[in-house]
């Protein structure tokens, strides 16, 4: 955890009844995957969550209604902020592992596909953000990659129980980067020739490229603010999200 504190958007993606049987104990409730992210203006091109197979998640009273499915330590880190039914302190409901997430559908604040899955991500850090992962392969990188690897390799989806239909077949475009075109991971990471989910360094370098360049020179594709900068409107689309209750802030 680096020196500044760090300030992600949770993004609220909702677990679409019926539970499945692990979960079977929450029926009733709002139960949401609360995924970190420093982009809440790319949530139109959303095709999947991220979750890590073997990572350690639980199900926490947020509030009255609200359970979020997250990490412990994401978990203590909200309730330390105000976000626990009992304060200042994690209540968890059930706990859980990323097999148990694997092919939940949701469904996620302006994702443009109404139902999306959650999927395995090797990549994941359990030490940063909630654990879990919004998937935007338009222009992440490490989505497009590991989207790749699901797509490109039945004996992964094999491995996970993930079914094809879970994994999703188009990316949606939603911000257009002069140099880069309307899917700017895509782009970088044919042009570094990425082979995999696993190739840090490449990645590294691909996530600089795309992450400055959408910021000072994107423009929107889609939804509200077509044709306006990125620059311009990632708060706003932050700031709205947080008013109709979609997301929350979090600091780490
Ligand atoms: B970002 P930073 Cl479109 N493990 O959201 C691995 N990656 C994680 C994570 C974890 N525990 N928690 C969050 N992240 C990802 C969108 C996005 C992101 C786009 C483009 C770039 C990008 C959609 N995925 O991040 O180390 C989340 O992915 C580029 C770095 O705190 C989050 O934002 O800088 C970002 O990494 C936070 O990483």
């Amino acid at each position: 955890e680096g020196v500044q504190p760090q300030e992600y958007t949770l993004i609220k993606m909702e677990v679409v009844q019926p539970f499945p049987l692990k979960l079977g104990s929450l029926e009733g409730k709002r139960v949401f995957l609360a995924a970190a992210t420093l982009r809440p203006e790319t949530m139109y091109g959303q095709t999947n969550a991220w979750v890590l197979p073997d990572g350690k998640y639980g199900a926490y009273e947020i509030s009255e209604t609200d359970v979020f499915i997250l990490t412990e330590r994401a978990a203590l880190n909200l309730a330390y902020q105000n976000f626990s039914k009992i304060p200042q302190k994690p209540s968890c409901l059930v706990e859980l592992t990323g097999y148990d997430l694997i092919g939940l559908p949701l469904r996620s604040p302006l994702a443009v596909n109404e139902i999306i899955y959650a999927l395995p991500m090797l990549t994941i850090l359990t030490n940063k953000g909630t654990g879990i992962v919004t998937s935007v392969p338009s222009d992440a990188p490490d989505d497009y990659m590991a989207l790749h690897d699901l797509s490109a390799k039945p004996a992964l989806r094999a491995k996970y129980g993930v079914k094809d239909e879970w994994v999703p077949s188009e990316i949606v475009p939603i911000i257009n980067i002069p140099e880069f075109g309307d899917k700017a991971a895509e782009k970088v990471c044919l042009d570094l020739k990425i082979k995999s989910q696993n190739d840090k360094d490449k990645l590294a370098e691909a996530k600089r490229l795309t992450y400055l360049k959408g910021f000072t020179e994107g423009t929107m594709l889609i939804g509200e603010f077509v044709g306006r900068k990125v620059q311009e409107i990632k708060p706003i689309i932050k700031t709205k999200l947080i008013e109709s209750g979609d997301a929350i802030l979090y600091s780490e």
